[in-house]
């Protein structure tokens, strides 16, 4: 049976990122510094990772330069599952981004010795457990120039990485923060700058997933005396952040879904006239949504026209696709011409997800009515894939659904100001009229033009009235 699980495990590594995986050994790369090499007394997070990727049945082999921990010497690691840890790494004590690309950090201690580019000659990683930058952030100011420069030099590594192998899955960490009162406040700031590496060196290839350490670790409780270093808390909070990143890397499906919005539509695509005015931070955190992602990020790309959450159901029947059968939901955006696409622009979007029955999309917007796929999606090349532009029949409930618009395109349906699922007078009196006149991102405002005014009043929500989603809710 683990065998089994294994050849699964890599045979769908291979097809969902056509991964050349040149032996069924996945090779995973512990890159850092002395929070991935740890010390002579202490283990670091490879080796409650190692154990939990042994639990998982995953046929993987950890690669690096060296075995050794600092100031030499190894801690206790005692064998599990009838197995010797796997030592190999790439932890640098004390090293800077730019000393692991450059190779002029210190080797005293057994901190090790080289750069990535020769590391790089000796193996060849399927997977990179990145979590660089801290001791740039405790060696400099912390100011924005140090920040860009770091950030600079993460993207080098990045395409270090992807020159020894282009389909390299990259697990990029946002920092586990310091208790060190004179630099614990620059981690908030280069993690925050961190999420757009992933977006700047978008690769459809060589997917970069960020795997943030920061979040519910404490820079106390989870660390060494010295308020860096993780004692046993730590190691194992970080071990099991980078388990579920590298299961869901290598478990899951794409999605690609398109849709097209009454409000903005021109006749043959969507004007993204409110680009600027959208958030920055994914909108559906309150009701009825209620969704709890964290996507956000620095700044909008163009020609994205809204926020929209893509949503996974699992059911036998798109009639019986009920709340109860949600298996996932990812706040994404829509473009200009239909695509529902990722943060970084990629139109694949990527659930960590298996399909037990069959697969049905919802896919909700803030003012017009949620939709869900007719029918089963069904896989080609690795995808799955949904046009609800094409007729309205793509919606279950046809054109109580969608609506026809110009050039035949089908049309999500604007007016549910208070995205209850209805178009009634509610809609009107309690959560447009409050509306009325602002401009900005407003849920009256169902044109998307900025300003809510009574064009979004009777060319939409009057005309639309009466409608709702045929979204099933019961059970
Ligand atoms: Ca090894
Ligand atoms: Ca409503
Ligand atoms: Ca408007």
């Amino acid at each position: 049976m683990q065998k089994f699980i294994l050849t699964f495990i890599t045979a769908v590594l291979i097809m969902a990122f056509n991964q050349e995986v040149k032996s069924q050994t996945l090779q995973i790369l512990p890159l850092g510094n002395s929070i991935t090499q740890a010390s002579n007394v202490y283990q670091s997070y490879r080796y409650p990772l190692w154990k939990k990727l042994l639990d998982d049945g995953l046929d993987f082999d950890f690669v690096g330069s060296h075995t050794d921990h600092y100031l030499c010497g190894t801690p206790t690691f005692p064998d599990y599952l009838g197995q010797s840890f796997d030592m190999d790494h790439e932890g640098h004590w004390g090293w800077r981004c730019d000393e692991v690309l450059q190779g002029d950090g210190s080797s005293a201690g057994c901190r090790g010795s080289g750069s990535l580019s020769d590391w790089l000659m000796s193996y060849t990683p399927d997977i990179a457990l990145v979590h660089l930058g801290t001791n740039d952030m405790f060696q400099s100011t912390g100011g924005t120039g140090a920040i860009n420069i770091t950030i600079g030099e993460l993207k080098a590594i990045v395409d270090t990485l992807r020159a020894d192998n282009p389909n390299m899955i990259i697990l990029l960490a946002l920092l586990i923060p310091t208790s060190d009162p004179d630099h614990s406040w620059k981690i908030p700031l280069i993690n925050a700058q961190i999420p757009q590496i992933a977006i700047d060196k978008y690769d459809p290839n060589s997917p970069i997933i960020i795997v943030d350490q920061f979040s519910g670790y404490d820079p106390v409780a989870d660390n060494q005396s010295d308020g860096v270093h993780p004692n046993a808390s730590g190691e194992e909070k970080m071990a099991q952040k980078w388990r579920d990143a590298i299961m869901d890397a290598l478990i899951g499906i794409n999605v690609d879904v398109d849709i097209m919005l009454e409000g903005p539509f021109n006749g043959t695509n969507m004007n993204a006239l409110i680009n600027a005015d959208l958030p920055l931070a994914q909108p559906f955190n309150s009701a009825p949504w209620n969704y709890a992602g964290l996507e956000s990020f620095t700044s909008m790309p163009v020609d994205i026209v809204d926020w929209v959450l893509l949503e996974l159901r699992d059911a036998t029947d798109a009639a019986t696709a009920y709340e109860s059968t949600i298996i996932a939901q990812k706040a994404c955006f829509v473009n200009a011409d239909g695509k529902i696409v990722n943060l970084d622009g990629s139109e694949e979007v990527r659930f960590p997800v298996e399909i037990a029955e069959n697969l049905f999309v919802v896919v909700h917007q803030r003012n017009h009515l949620s939709i869900l796929s007719a029918s089963a999606l069904t896989e080609t090349g690795g995808v799955y894939s949904w046009d609800f532009t094409t007729d309205v029949n793509q919606a279950f409930g046809g054109s109580l659904a969608l609506k026809a618009g110009g050039g035949g395109v089908a049309l999500m349906v604007a007016g549910d100001v208070n995205a209850d699922g209805v178009i009634n007078t509610a809609d009107y009196s309690t959560a447009w009229t409050p509306e009325a006149g602002l401009q900005g991102y407003n849920a009256g405002d169902l044109n998307l033009d900025v300003q809510v005014d009574n064009v979004d009043k009777n060319e939409y929500w009057k005309i639309n009235e009466g409608a709702s989603s045929q979204v099933p809710i019961a059970k």
